[in-house]
C-alpha cells in the first residue's frame, strides 16, 4: 500500500524530479557524494588507491564506481534513477538505471572487505537491491517484502556486509523486478581474491559486461515492459553493435572476460580465433577438473560465466552471441521469408500503384545492410557496422577482440582495423573451375538416384502469420 501511494504521489506530481527533490539535502550531506556518469564510453580501469591492491576490471562501455574509506569500511553510493542511455550513435533509450547510466557502475571490492552501500531511490516507485550470488546476512539480501521493506521513492537505505567470497556477481532490484529489470536496472560486482588463489589465475586484462534485452519499437524511446519473449534489442551493457567497443588486448596477454545474463533467454557466447576455459560462474571459480577448452559457452538466464584464454593470435576476431537473431537490431519480426520466391511479376504490378514499393529478401537479407532505407528518428539499423571489407551485417550482441603485438600494456584505445600480412586474406578465384567430382557409377550424382526425394513430397515451409483474421485464418501461410 505504501508503495502504491508513493508511486502515485511521485508520478502524479512530476515523476522522478519530485522524487529527487524529496531526498533531504541534510541527509545527503552525510553520505558519500554520488558519482554520476553521463557518457557510455569504456572508462579506464579504476586502480585502487586505498585498501588492498588488485588488478581492476574494465567494464565494456561502462565504468567502476569510486568509493570512500570510512573507518575501514568501503562506502559506495548508488542512485536508482531514470537515465538516458545511448545504445548506439543515433539511438537512445529512456531507461532506468544507476548513477546516470544503465547498467549501473561496476562495484569492485576485495575478499574480506567490509562494504557499506547507500542506495538512494530517485525512481517514481519503490525499489530494492539484491546482491546476486553473495554470501551475506539474510536481511541484506534485498528481496523487498521478504528480507526488508522496499525503499520508498525519495528515500535512502543502507546495505552493509562483508564480501565473503571472491568471484563475479551482479546486482539488480528485487522489487517490481519485471518492470525494473526490463527498464535496465542492473550492475556488476567483482570481489577480487585477497591473496594468490589456487583457482583464480592472475590475468593481464579483465573485461566485464552484462547481457540485457529490450523491446523498443523503432522510433520509440521507452522499452515495452510487458514483453515476455519477443525482444528486439539484444545488448551488451545496454549497447548494440556497432555501439559496443572492441575488447582491445596486447598479443600474448592472458585475458579474462566475465559476462552475466539478465535477459529472458540464454545466449551462447562465441569467440573466434582462440579457445577458452570457463574458469568461473556466479557460484565461484570452477574446479580445474571440470574445465575443458571451448569456443562457445552458453550463459543461461540469471547466470554468469568467466572465461580465460591466451590472446596469441593477432587480428580482429569476432566475439558475439551465436543466436543469429541476437546479432540484429530492431526489425520487423513478421516479415515473411521470401528466399527462392520469384515475385518480379507481382512487383511490376504493385509498382504501378505504389512507385516506391520495394521487395526485400528474395536473395536472402544481406541487401538490408547495404540499402539505406529511411528509418524512424530513433533506432539502429537492423544489421550494419562498416568493416575494412564492407558491411559486417551485424547488430546487437556483437563486438570484436582486437589482438595487436604493438598494443602497449594497459592501453585500451582502439588500434583501428587489423593490417593483414600479404597473402593471408581470402580472395576471389579467377582461374578455371573444373566440374565437381561425382561418382560416375551413380549416374553423375553424389546420391543414388533411387534415394533422391520424390518430387511429390517436396514442401515449402512458411511460418503461420499470427493474428491474421482473414478468410483462411492464421493457417493461410502454411499451404505448400
Ligand atoms: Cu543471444
Amino acid at each position: 500500500m505504501t508503495s502504491r501511494r508513493n508511486f502515485f504521489q511521485a508520478a502524479g506530481l512530476a515523476g522522478g524530479a519530485i522524487a529527487a527533490a524529496a531526498v533531504s539535502r541534510v541527509a545527503m550531506a552525510a553520505l558519500p557524494e554520488p558519482v554520476i556518469q553521463t557518457k557510455p564510453d569504456t572508462m579506464a580501469p579504476l586502480v585502487p588507491n586505498t585498501g588492498r591492491p588488485y588488478n581492476p576490471v574494465v567494464t565494456l562501455n561502462g565504468w567502476t564506481l569510486p568509493w570512500r574509506m570510512n573507518k575501514g569500511v568501503k562506502e559506495f553510493h548508488l542512485v536508482a534513477e531514470p537515465v538516458v542511455r545511448e545504445f548506439a550513435p543515433g539511438f537512445k533509450g529512456h531507461l532506468w538505471g544507476y548513477n546516470g547510466q544503465s547498467p549501473g557502475p561496476t562495484i569492485e571490492v576485495v575478499e574480506g572487505d567490509r562494504v557499506r552501500i547507500f542506495v538512494t531511490n530517485k525512481l517514481p516507485e519503490h525499489t530494492s537491491i539484491h546482491w546476486h550470488g553473495q554470501r551475506l546476512p539474510n536481511g541484506m539480501d534485498g528481496v523487498s517484502g521478504l528480507n526488508q521493506p522496499a525503499i520508498p521513492a525519495g528515500k535512502t537505505f543502507v546495505y552493509e556486509f562483508e564480501a565473503r567470497r571472491p568471484g563475479t556477481f551482479m546486482y539488480h532490484p528485487h522489487a517490481d523486478e519485471m518492470t525494473q529489470m526490463a527498464m535496465g536496472m542492473m550492475g556488476f560486482w567483482i570481489t577480487h581474491p585477497k591473496e594468490a588463489h589456487p583457482l583464480i589465475d592472475e590475468v593481464d586484462r579483465d573485461f566485464v559486461f552484462l547481457l540485457s534485452g529490450y523491446d523498443i519499437d523503432p522510433g520509440a524511446y521507452t522499452p515495452k515492459i510487458m514483453t515476455m519473449l519477443d525482444f528486439n534489442i539484444w545488448s551488451w551493457n545496454s549497447r548494440v553493435f556497432p555501439g559496443i567497443d572492441p575488447l582491445v588486448v596486447r598479443k600474448n596477454d592472458k585475458v579474462r572476460i566475465r559476462f552475466g545474463n539478465l535477459t529472458m533467454t540464454n545466449h551462447p557466447i562465441h569467440l573466434h580465433g582462440h579457445e577458452f576455459l570457463v574458469t568461473g560462474t556466479d557460484g565461484g571459480p570452477t574446479p580445474k577438473t571440470t574445465r575443458q577448452y571451448e569456443v562457445t559457452t552458453d550463459v543461461a538466464v540469471g547466470q554468469m560465466r568467466q572465461i580465460d584464454f591466451l590472446a596469441d593470435e593477432e587480428g580482429d576476431w569476432a566475439f558475439h552471441c551465436h543466436k543469429s537473431h541476437h546479432t540484429m537490431n530492431a526489425m520487423g519480426h513478421d516479415v515473411p521469408t521470401l528466399i527462392g520466391i520469384d515475385h518480379r511479376d507481382i512487383v511490376k504490378k504493385i509498382t504501378k500503384v505504389i512507385p516506391d514499393y520495394m521487395v526485400m529478401g528474395e536473395r536472402g537479407m544481406a541487401d538490408m545492410a547495404e540499402m539505406d532505407m529511411p528509418l524512424p528518428d530513433n533506432t539502429a539499423k537492423m544489421m550494419t557496422g562498416e568493416g575494412p571489407f564492407g558491411s559486417v551485417e551485424m547488430g546487437g550482441m556483437f563486438s570484436m577482440l582486437k589482438v595487436r603485438k604493438d598494443q602497449k600494456p594497459g592501453d585500451y584505445t582502439d588500434p583501428g582495423w587489423y593490417q593483414h600480412p600479404p597473402g593471408t586474406v581470402a580472395y576471389e578465384w579467377t582461374g578455371a573451375l573444373p566440374d565437381p567430382a561425382r561418382f560416375a557409377s551413380e549416374g553423375g550424382l553424389s546420391m543414388k538416384a533411387q534415394n533422391m526425394p520424390a518430387k511429390e513430397i517436396e514442401v515449402q515451409v512458411r511460418k503461420p502469420v499470427l493474428g491474421n483474421k482473414g478468410a483462411g485464418g492464421g493457417h493461410e501461410g502454411m499451404k505448400h
